[in-house]
């Protein structure tokens, strides 16, 4: 398909995705039956576990708790504050079932972060645990028509008055009642994402643009799991946060809905996970850039603890060919290696490497999953490029958002008329159409597959007061991928020091966002004449310590 003056679209090499009529727990449960009595998701470090039996009938009386006991209606937007625990399936799970709507955070965010992004999505209903309850009690008196905080393990803090309550104790003696009917097309979950600019944004995805996007990964040459069987049943292990839609859809709801059993574990040290590959001996590992350099260089990570896994998936930042030679070379062993990508706005998966790649498509992000489109539009002109050619990735497909709540302007700027998602993302494809993503153009910094969004830190520098412009911008780290840096001009008159700037940055966010690159003092920062910041000519300046 090419033509030199129109539009040149790419088509899926795989076909068209079988329709998908179903809210996101109807797909993920609809074969639950088959595996019953199987595991479904055991916590690494405590052990905790529960079948699929367990699981099922779990999520469905706790959808029933939150319209009979605390009154919850169809629609009302509830803020997850949580780990990754084995309940956090009850919790997400429970709460869509029962038509609610799911925003969730890191559960290392500052006060201040969760109650922006809760504010933002109009949370009413906290879920939590004991040890993050106090966080939630700085945010709540915020929330407008707050009805209250579920936290698991909390039978120690549960408090009626307060509107505290205890998981277990609310959902003990609950019965299936009547939910209300929810429908495919209905907004589901509420990830948050700064997309190509601005501070994080509500990623409105109904239930059918979730569940849509399992079922474009769902081919034969695309999906590798043997089918759960009375003898057989694949193992996952994940660290990476249900918090993510890359967790959370692209893991999670994979492995529900294939019936896999999940292992998952609630912090991250080389010791708990080197614990858990031997314990639970996985046969499926999902990484991000960073943990696959992990597993290929840390000395304590060794040959043989890599024996049970037959593949792994990467996603989420580049993986560079020369670190999958390397983790590979590591593993002395025939490891599939297969890569995704895609964005917290397109569900999120858009491309995936076919189960067998061919060698020298090593480095390659993969080929258009199902009924998926794309096109490559020059960054200059924005015409459509032919193969080996970069410009800006453009995808259409049906795994596409509903938009960003509340934000018609941004998403006009970011998913066209024609139904384009602009990814400010720089890629090619080859003469077999597989795609390479090469750079961004879009503001994002990426911290181990972490999104840092420059313009939440430069607000933070902003406030202080010796301060007269600043922006930020991610500079590349072997440990990260990148880092964010701070240019700072100074107020004529005034002096501000390095570690001012550091101090105040740290103490108000999440760890990952702190500037790992630290502050440059600038006379003026380079913007062109409408006033945007040139962050190109930063990132080359950065590069010079
Ligand atoms: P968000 N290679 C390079 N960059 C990537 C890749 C990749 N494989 N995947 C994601 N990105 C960058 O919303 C890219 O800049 O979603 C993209 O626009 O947090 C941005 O990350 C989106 O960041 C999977 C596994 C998709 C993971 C994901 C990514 C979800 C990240 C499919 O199978």
């Amino acid at each position: 398909p090419s033509s030199s003056t129109g539009p040149i679209i790419l088509e899926s090499p795989f076909g068209t995705v079988n329709p998908v009529d179903l809210t996101l727990p109807e797909y993920i449960w609809r074969n639950v039956d088959k595996w019953e009595d199987k595991p479904m998701i055991t916590c690494g470090s405590s052990g905790r576990s529960y079948t699929y039996g367990e699981g099922r009938m779990i999520c469905r009386l706790f959808a029933s708790t939150l319209i009979s006991k605390l009154g919850l209606k169809k629609g009302d937007v509830v803020g997850l504050l949580l780990p990754n625990l084995p309940e956090y399936v009850f919790a997400i799970h429970g709460a869509l079932e029962a038509g609610l709507v799911v925003t969730f955070v890191n559960p290392l965010y500052t006060a201040m972060e969760v109650r922006r992004q809760f504010e933002n999505a109009g949370v009413k209903l906290c879920m939590t645990i004991s040890l993050l309850l106090p966080v939630i009690q700085e945010v709540s008196p915020s929330l407008n028509d707050y009805v209250g905080t579920i936290v698991f393990g909390g039978e120690e803090v549960a408090n009626e008055k307060a509107r505290v309550y205890d998981f277990k104790t609310i959902v003990s003696g609950q019965s299936p009642d009547e939910l209300p009917k929810s429908f495919p097309h209905e907004v589901a979950l509420l990830p948050y994402s700064s997309g190509t600019t601005g501070l994080p944004k509500g990623v409105m995805l109904t239930h059918r643009n979730c569940a849509i996007n399992l079922e474009q990964c769902t081919n034969k040459d695309l999906i590798s799991y043997e089918p759960t069987t009375d003898t057989y049943q694949e193992r996952v292990l994940s660290v990476l946060p249900f918090f993510h839609i890359y967790g959370f859809n692209g893991i999670l709801n994979g492995v529900l809905s294939h019936g896999l059993h999940m292992i998952t574990i609630p912090k991250f040290t080389p010791e708990s996970y080197i614990e858990c590959v031997l314990k639970y001996k996985p046969t499926f590992l999902f990484v991000v850039p960073s943990l696959l350099l992990f597993l290929a260089s840390h000395p304590s990570v060794k040959p043989e603890h890599l024996s049970s896994i037959k593949e792994i998936t990467c996603g989420a930042a580049p993986a560079s060919k020369g670190l999958i030679d390397n983790f590979l070379l590591k593993a002395q062993k025939d490891i599939r290696i297969r890569q995704g990508y895609g964005m917290t706005e397109s569900s999120p998966v858009s491309l995936y490497t076919r189960v067998i790649l061919p060698e020298n498509k090593t480095g390659s992000t993969g080929q258009l999953v199902l009924s998926t489109q794309a096109r490559v539009v020059s960054l200059t002109d924005g015409c459509d490029l032919g193969p080996h050619k970069s410009g800006e990735l453009l995808i259409k497909g049906p795994q596409v958002m509903a938009g960003y709540l509340n934000n018609e302007k941004a998403t006009k700027e970011t998913v066209d008329e024609d139904g384009w998602l602009h990814t400010g993302d720089v890629a090619y494809y080859d003469e077999d159409e597989y795609f390479f993503i090469v750079d961004r153009t879009k503001e994002l910094i990426k911290v181990k597959g972490n999104q840092v969004s420059p313009t939440e830190l430069e607000n933070l520098i902003s406030q202080l007061k010796g301060v007269a412009d600043v922006a930020v911008v991610g500079i590349p780290d072997v440990l990260s991928g990148e880092i964010p840096r701070a240019f700072v001009v100074k107020r004529p008159g005034m002096d501000i020091d390095e570690k001012t700037i550091l101090s105040h940055v740290e103490k108000n966010v999440v760890a990952y966002k702190k500037l790992a690159g630290g502050v440059k003092f600038l006379d003026m920062i380079p913007r062109n004449p409408s006033g945007k910041v040139l962050r190109n000519e930063l990132k080359v300046f950065g590069n010079n310590p």
